[in-house]
């Protein structure tokens, strides 16, 4: 048995540095060996993220591993050095920290193993809280992916070509192609630096948004077939069976939710997919003034102000009547429901 060096967390953690990307570099100039994960089902952010932060670690000469609970979507799959990313259940020391990408706990990787060690924190979601050993949380940045870029530039790294690709697929999907409230100047001017360092935007839209599997379309079709409206509000839906007729994965309802949310005055909506044991995953959008970050809060959900999610018990039914009912009140809420 190999002696883990990285078993305990510190006794005496580095003190909070005033500006945590100094605290970050800290712990990555000190260490050799690094895990970076993020959270379960990755998303265009998760994985970017990840693949870019694995980048800066090798440049600067650091071994890292990076591993998600879940397979990476196959949109992503086509992303530079993807194939690093390993699927597991358990991680395995021993590591000097583990880097979490845009996870509000260790929970939220859906990994087993991680506790022992030394956690970097690395946010940008209103639910972000101060819950690792180091931490930067970040709600004005656009994705993940930003926060990895600052700390490339902060370490003095070169963003490659391969580094920007990644990156630039995390802040245009993060911000539903530079649609969603998180779009700022500063998004397009990030955009165009990475767009200089060698990504492309046409390219990776192509591959992001125009290489759907066919069994997502069939899955689309039940999921429109399950479409309502009422107001500013509208929802939809798959059942289990839908999955398992359509051939469709569960990365394929990615984005079905939109659907909803495109409709002229609708301003927030919501996906619920049945999971195969029977709770519902439900997904939140808004557009506009809806804070569905607060809303899926308060179900133990957690995410963006324009994007979030919680799990419901089902069956289908009492979901839909369990959020309907609490979106019904937020909408019905005088100052357009911020809170
Ligand atoms: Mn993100």
């Amino acid at each position: 048995m190999q002696a883990n060096r990285a078993q305990a967390i510190p006794q005496n953690p580095p003190p909070a540095e005033a500006d945590p990307i100094l605290g970050i570099l800290r712990v990555l100039r000190e260490g050799e060996r690094f895990l970076v994960c993020s959270h379960s089902r990755p998303d265009g952010d998760a994985v970017g993220s990840m693949l870019a932060m694995g980048m800066l670690l090798r440049q600067m000469g650091k071994r890292a591993d990076l591993v998600t609970a879940d397979r990476i979507p196959a949109v992503y799959r086509t992303l530079p050095q993807a194939d690093a990313i390993r699927t597991a259940m358990r991680v395995h020391g021993p590591y000097d920290a583990a880097i979490l990408l845009e996870c509000d706990g260790l929970e939220r990787t859906r990994l087993l193993g991680l506790e022992p060690f030394f956690a970097i924190n690395m946010d940008h979601h209103l639910s972000g809280t101060p819950w690792g050993q180091v931490n930067w949380i970040d709600r004005n940045a656009s994705s993940a992916g930003e926060m990895v870029y600052r700390l490339v530039q902060a370490a003095g790294g070169t963003v490659t070509s391969e580094m920007a690709t990644c990156i630039y697929t995390t802040v245009l999907t993060d911000t539903g192609g530079f649609c969603y409230g998180s779009t700022r100047a500063s998004t397009f001017q990030l955009a165009r630096e990475l767009v200089e360092a060698g990504a492309d935007p046409i390219r990776i839209a192509q591959d992001v948004y125009f290489s759907t599997p066919a069994a997502k379309l069939l899955l689309l079709g039940a999921a429109l077939g399950n479409l309502h409206r009422e107001g500013r509000l509208a929802w939809l839906w798959v059942t289990d069976e839908d999955m398992q007729r359509t051939g469709a994965a569960e990365e394929d309802c990615e984005g079905i939710v939109n659907y909803a949310l495109s409709i002229a005055g609708v301003e927030a909506a919501v996906f619920l997919r049945e999971l195969p044991e029977g709770r519902m995953r439900v997904s939140l959008r808004s557009k506009g003034q809806v804070n569905v970050a607060a809303i899926a809060g308060s179900l133990d959900g957690g995410g963006h102000e324009n994007a979030a999610g919680c799990t419901l018990d089902g069956p289908l039914a009492s979901a839909v009547d369990a959020i309907l009912n609490v979106m019904r009140k937020c909408l019905a809420a005088p100052n357009g429901s911020r809170r």
